[in-house]
């Protein structure tokens, strides 16, 4: 039976090449078209994970996420309980870090509470200091984080190089100058605000400051904190040193960020300029306020608790809700007051209540 054929079929029949040019042309535009809509943007900055440890090579969009990821989070549903361990609740350690000591990093892994829960960040300054901290922090990171138990690798670490300012000199003689308390405070305000507006996660129940000179503290320092079930805690700071007259180690306070208002540190603050901050710890500005500090008793309960209004950063539990809802480090005076110290203050115009442990210590390095 005769089949009725068109001119373009007939003349296909009879040399197939004419018709692959210009099909081949129609596909070829076609890629060009949508691909150049699904293309991913391209960043500076790239990315790799190796063990979930995110190193060097980073984009901002993780290749393992497709483009139309959405993440559900009820932050109703996110709590932050004295049974934090039980109820599996993620905790991030954070450290701004001018220096990397041994011995912080190793009290740091002997903390018992679940690594697979923690996340840890830090924010490292771009000095020469700074340079020195970030080869030895990558270094203990890559060590844990290739561990071949998973249960010793923490759940997340990230590393940040600070956008912001910082003094040259870290030596104890040039930070402790007076003269420089509101510059500094100021700079550490940022690193700190960076570090934790770039870390808090949906899902973080609790946020604990720990400075990286804090070289010792009991390994159950998290879930002891957590148990007191505060919005923020913070525990004593002392020092070990060598004590010259009786020939033997013993300790001392260090940490005067913690304390309690005075009439006189009201009184100074409202004789002061706008611009002006009150540091505590500087016979030049007597404010006679109690200091957790010389409330230590090494008799007493481990777990009794003081209300504060001002705080340190050495070891601060804080409800990461306190953070969502605002409260953060002040890099400007605020009621005269900077950076941890602000952070309670703020913490506290937002409605929440700030608490100490006198007798609960942890120790600062000795230089
Ligand atoms: N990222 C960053 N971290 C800093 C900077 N200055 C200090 N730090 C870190 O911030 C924390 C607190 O700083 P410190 O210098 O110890 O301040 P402090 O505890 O108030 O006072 P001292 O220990 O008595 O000097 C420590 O973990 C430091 O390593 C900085 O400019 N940038
Ligand atoms: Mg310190």
């Amino acid at each position: 039976m005769g089949v009725l054929k068109s001119p373009i079929v007939r003349q296909i029949r009879r040399r197939p090449l004419t018709a692959v040019i210009p099909v081949s042309f129609i596909i070829l535009l076609y890629y060009l078209f949508f691909s150049s809509f699904s293309s991913k943007p391209k960043s500076k900055y790239s990315y790799k994970t190796k063990n979930g440890f995110f190193s060097k090579k980073h984009s901002l969009i993780p290749r393992n996420l497709p483009n139309d990821h959405i993440s559900h989070y009820d932050l109703n549903r996110l709590a932050s309980t004295p049974m934090a361990a039980y109820n599996k609740e993620r905790i991030l350690i954070l450290t701004p870090m001018s220096r990397f000591y041994d011995e912080y990093w190793n009290n740091l892994l002997k903390l018992t509470y679940p690594k697979q829960l923690t996340e840890l960040g830090f924010i490292v300054p771009r000095t020469a200091d700074g340079d020195i901290a970030l080869k030895k922090l990558e270094k203990a990171v890559k060590q844990v984080q290739s561990s071949k138990n998973k249960e010793n690798r923490y759940t997340k670490i990230t590393i940040l190089r600070q956008d912001s300012d910082s003094l040259e000199s870290q030596l104890e003689k040039d930070r402790h100058a007076l003269s420089v308390q509101k510059l500094r405070r100021s700079n550490m305000a940022l690193a700190r605000n960076s570090l934790l507006f770039t870390t808090i996660g949906p899902y973080t129940s609790w946020v604990l400051w720990l400075d990286s000179d804090i070289v010792e503290t009991p390994p159950t320092l998290v879930q002891d904190l957590v148990s007191h079930d505060k919005p923020i805690i913070s525990s004593n700071c002392y020092q070990r040193y060598f004590d010259t007259e009786k020939k033997e180690m013993s300790i001392r306070p260090y940490d005067f960020n913690n304390w309690v208002e005075s009439q006189e540190g009201l009184n100074i603050a409202s004789n002061m300029a706008e611009d002006e901050i009150i540091v505590e710890g500087y016979s030049e500005i007597a404010t006679y306020r109690p200091l957790m500090a010389h409330f230590y008793d090494p008799n007493g309960d481990i777990n009794t608790e003081m209300a504060l209004d001002g705080v340190g950063g050495s070891a601060v539990m804080v409800k990461a809700d306190v953070h969502r809802d605002g409260a953060m480090f002040p890099s400007f005076p605020f009621y005269h007051l900077i950076e941890t110290e602000g952070f309670a203050k703020m913490a506290k115009r937002l409605g929440y209540e700030v608490f100490g442990l006198p007798n609960y210590l942890v120790f600062h390095y000795n230089e």
